[in-house]
């Protein structure tokens, strides 16, 4: 293991390039990149840091939508993933040609997809969002009394409708993560700790974000954590996300969130298998980039220009 960081290090300054982690990489993946002075975050800040960081290549550690959302905001970089068969089940869950015929057959209503999907998913919408700012943005078009498709997370989407009471037609995906956590096993868990805070992530269960302190994207419930008076948090979302906030709140106790409840187990234990594909290995090998096939990301020039104008709508608002 040494010795493959030894190398990483190396080739990262060869080649002219930073690591980027996502909060879900495992531990050392984050250290890596904090300590080669790349960036651990959300994919918004993964994808802005990496456009404005001078390097001509960007290593990104997370799913595959996330470097595409990379190579849509810096064209001229090469992207490389430590692999490209990472992806997320709401981009699988929400193919193109079928979320286009659903847009179609709703012409009146404005598309919000959320970051998770595909470049050309992201073409076809009129906003990309996140999840530390969808809701801001849904009310935004609400209050212009704008009809909303919502793709593709159906628990994020159902959130929203609720927190802001607009109008919204929901498309029927999930995080295969999040959709596990359990709100009979978290309320007894609840009775043990009373003193925990709860945080959840909204792309679980509605029964689960009922029980939840505070509910908000990765970057939000780091900052409950290091916010909040309570000595104890029960976290439900992956478990790599710990990594951080333990960092930002090191004398918090911090527990996981159930993910098996009345006796039933777990698929993703709460920690999403496609992120767990980026190793120290898989990292070396993207760097090494021996066949480009493997790693490197490519969008099409018209799509990427199609996909650029609602993700710049999105930091337009945000800035
Ligand atoms: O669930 C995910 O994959 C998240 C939270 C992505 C992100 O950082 O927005
Ligand atoms: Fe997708 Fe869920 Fe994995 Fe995030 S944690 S990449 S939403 S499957």
């Amino acid at each position: 293991k040494a010795e493959s960081k030894a190398r990483i290090k190396q080739l990262l300054k060869v080649k002219d390039a930073v690591l980027v982690a996502h909060y879900y990489t495992d531990p050392e993946i984050q250290a890596l990149a904090e300590e080669t002075g790349g960036c651990v975050s959300d994919s918004l800040e993964m994808a802005r840091f990496g456009r404005d960081h001078p390097a001509k290549t960007l290593i990104v550690a997370g799913v595959k939508f996330m470097g595409e959302t990379s190579k849509i905001l810096s064209p001229d970089k090469t992207i490389l993933m430590p692999t490209l068969e990472a992806t997320c089940s709401l981009d699988l869950g929400c193919p193109i040609e079928t979320f286009s015929d659903f847009c179609d057959a709703h012409p009146d209503h404005t598309v919000v997809v959320y970051a998770n999907t595909s470049a050309a998913v992201k073409a076809r919408a009129d906003w990309v969002v996140t999840s530390s700012i969808a809701l801001e943005i849904v009310e935004h078009l609400d209050s212009q009394d704008k009809k909303i498709i919502w793709g593709p997370d159906r628990h994020l989407g159902s959130y929203i409708a609720k927190q802001t009471g607009a109008d919204m037609l929901m498309w029927q995906g999930e995080c295969i993560v999040h959709d596990e956590f359990q709100a009979k096993a978290l309320r007894e868990l609840k009775k043990l700790h009373p003193e925990a805070a709860v945080l959840v992530h909204p792309e679980s269960p509605a029964s689960v974000v009922d029980l939840a302190d505070a509910v908000g994207s990765t970057s939000q419930l780091i900052k409950a954590a290091q916010t909040m008076d309570n000595d104890m948090f029960i976290v439900a979302t992956d478990k790599g996300i710990f990594y951080k906030m333990q960092q930002a709140a090191p004398n918090k106790n911090l527990i996981a969130a159930p993910t098996g409840g009345n006796g039933a187990t777990c698929k993703s234990c709460a920690h999403c298998p496609w992120m767990a594909m980026n190793g120290l290995k898989a990292i070396e090998s993207a760097l090494e980039n021996k066949d480009s096939s493997d790693h490197e990301i490519f969008v099409d020039d018209t799509l990427r220009l199609d996909a650029l104008k609602p993700l710049d709508r999105m930091l337009d608002f945000a800035a």
